[in-house]
């Protein structure tokens, strides 16, 4: 039976990367006066690397100007780091990013019905509450059950260990759960921590493959390339993915033995 839906934050609550990070990354490049500049197509390739420290620490290792010490290096990345985290959330603060179509009803239609919310994600916290704070407003936190960000769960998807930890916060087993993702690290951590993954295609992965998700759409509010599992019968002709769907797929796709068996962490 499913208890709760665990969401991932960038590409899956809003569409924060292209217009959100790589800007913010870039403004913090300009501020230190160095002449790196990360284009959309250069961004879509680095997010193959999670985390945004770890990000601009693997593309430092092609970039003439980084400095070859490696203690020079990483303090550098974490000054970059700092400084686009704060020019994000200034970019947010501003109403720069929204919330994806029908995340908010989603979230409301499972605080009706008793089904937890909780988030896993990668992100630092700093951002999950700049973009939470703006869409959902200061108390935003009193709608989750759980909040595990990269200060929690230092060891980034795709390993399992954010989700572990939300299953462990949350007091439920991963079966009893299901994730919502966007990425293909994001399924990744998901399945290995044995929670079934509904996929929110976003602009980045729109043409990923999600072997193992329970399904795939393009939005919750208008599913358009909607794929489910082959475990999962029934048709996939929903108009929108409301609450009685996920229940509905989540049962029939725990029944069918389909998310992996967890990992240990
Ligand atoms: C996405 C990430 C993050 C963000 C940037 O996380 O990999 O690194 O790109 O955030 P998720 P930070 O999809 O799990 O939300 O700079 O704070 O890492
Ligand atoms: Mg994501």
């Amino acid at each position: 039976m499913l208890h709760a839906l665990i969401w991932d934050v960038d590409g899956t609550l809003a569409e924060t990367e292209r217009d959100g990070h790589r800007v913010a990354f870039n403004t913090a490049f300009q501020r230190l006066g160095l002449p790196w500049r990360w284009s959309v197509q250069r961004y879509g390739e680095l997010l193959a690397v999670t985390g945004g420290r770890e990000r601009l620490l693997h593309d430092m290792q092609s970039r003439a100007h980084a400095p070859p010490q490696r203690e020079r290096r990483e303090a550098l990345a974490a000054e970059l780091h700092q400084l686009k985290n704060r020019i994000y959330a200034d970019l947010v603060a501003e109403g720069g990013i929204a919330l994806r179509p029908g995340v908010l009803r989603l979230l409301d239609e499972c605080a009706a019905a008793g089904v937890v919310s909780a988030i896993a994600t990668t992100t630092s916290e700093a951002n999950i509450d700049a973009l939470l704070a703006r869409a959902l407003g200061p108390h935003w936190r009193g709608r989750f059950g759980a909040v595990v960000g990269a200060e929690s769960a230092p060891r980034k998807k795709p390993d399992p260990l954010a989700y572990r930890l939300a299953c462990e916060a949350l007091a439920l087993a991963p079966a009893q759960c299901l994730a919502i993702e966007d990425s293909p690290n994001g399924v990744a951590a998901a399945t290995a921590a044995g929670v079934p993954v509904l996929v929110t295609r976003s602009a980045y992965f729109a043409q990923a493959a999600f072997a193992g998700a329970m399904a795939v759409c393009d939005e919750l509010d208008a599913p358009g390339r909607l794929r489910l599992h082959p475990a999962l019968s029934g048709g996939n002709d929903a108009q929108a993915i409301d609450l009685g769907a996920l229940r509905a797929w989540h049962a029939q796709f725990a029944g069918a033995g389909s998310a992996q068996t967890p990992v240990a962490i």
